[in-house]
């Protein structure tokens, strides 16, 4: 009942949190690589050995199940990351999260970090299971360093504005492509009024959990900061984790 998750950082947690809440009696591992975030504008290659690094850390540490709770990686790496680690479970988000789309949605507008965007992974998904869907990619790319950075309310106002307003009324949905984005759901959802969906119920839909009777635990760990990541998360959780620095080995 060891569960891994990974992600560049405070998006993950917000994966953790959905998780915790639904399925508090597993063992949940938690590496957030704040050092290298944000992925978003890293190149595919060292994405990919980001991941590799987190990946090797759980396989020394005999944990098996892993939630890649970041989407630039599943955009990115995740096909190869399977191949690579056969003997692991690792659990992508992008098909879950375009799962909570209704099926009668026509125009969706996709929220995401740059390389997410360039590999097309949300356009492609929903036009698998929507075919007629017109679908509009926004590469939001001011949005996690605001987030990872602790910028003013205002600069994330005004940014999510600049992404959002020209599709005002030219949407019926929002997908949110990157796992730091429901931080600011509420903000986004006040700003273009249309439903907006994100992976966090996905993930706990989506990973096949089963239910223990032994209490369970969580451990965070950051590459950065454990300080800075530990009032990270009491600002957008309010929970009290400890949080404990991790150096990885490439
Ligand atoms: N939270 C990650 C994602 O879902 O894409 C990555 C964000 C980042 O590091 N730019």
């Amino acid at each position: 009942k060891r569960l891994g998750m990974i992600d560049s950082g405070l998006g993950g947690i917000m994966v953790l949190n959905a998780c915790v809440n639904a399925y508090p009696n597993y063992d949940y591992v938690f590496i957030g690589d704040q050092q290298h975030a944000p992925y978003g504008d890293k190149s595919k290659e060292e994405i990919h050995s980001y991941a590799c690094d987190l990946l090797n850390y759980f396989q020394s540490q005999g944990i098996q199940d892993v939630i890649v709770a970041c989407n630039t990686i599943c955009a990115n790496a995740l096909d190869s990351l399977i191949k690579e680690y056969p003997h692991m479970k690792l659990h992508g988000i992008i098909d879950a999260t375009v799962k909570e789309l209704p099926s009668d949605v026509k125009r969706v507008l996709v929220l995401a970090t740059a390389k997410t965007v360039a590999a097309h992974a949300y356009r492609d998904a929903i036009l698998s299971r929507l075919s007629t869907c017109e679908v509009y990619e926004v590469a939001a790319v001011k949005l996690v360093p605001l987030l990872e950075n602790e910028g003013s309310q205002e600069a994330l106002q005004e940014a999510l504005e600049e992404y959002l307003l020209p599709y005002q009324g030219q949407v019926d949905a929002v997908v949110l492509g990157c796992t730091h984005y429901p931080i600011v759901k509420d903000q986004i959802e006040q700003i273009i009024q249309v439903p907006v969906y994100d992976s966090d119920a996905a993930v706990v839909k989506s990973v096949p959990f089963v239910k223990h009777d032994e209490p369970g635990s969580v451990t965070i760990y950051t590459t950065k900061d454990a300080q800075l990541m530990h009032r990270q998360i009491q600002t957008i959780i309010k929970k009290d984790y400890d949080v404990k620095e991790l150096t990885l080995s490439s």
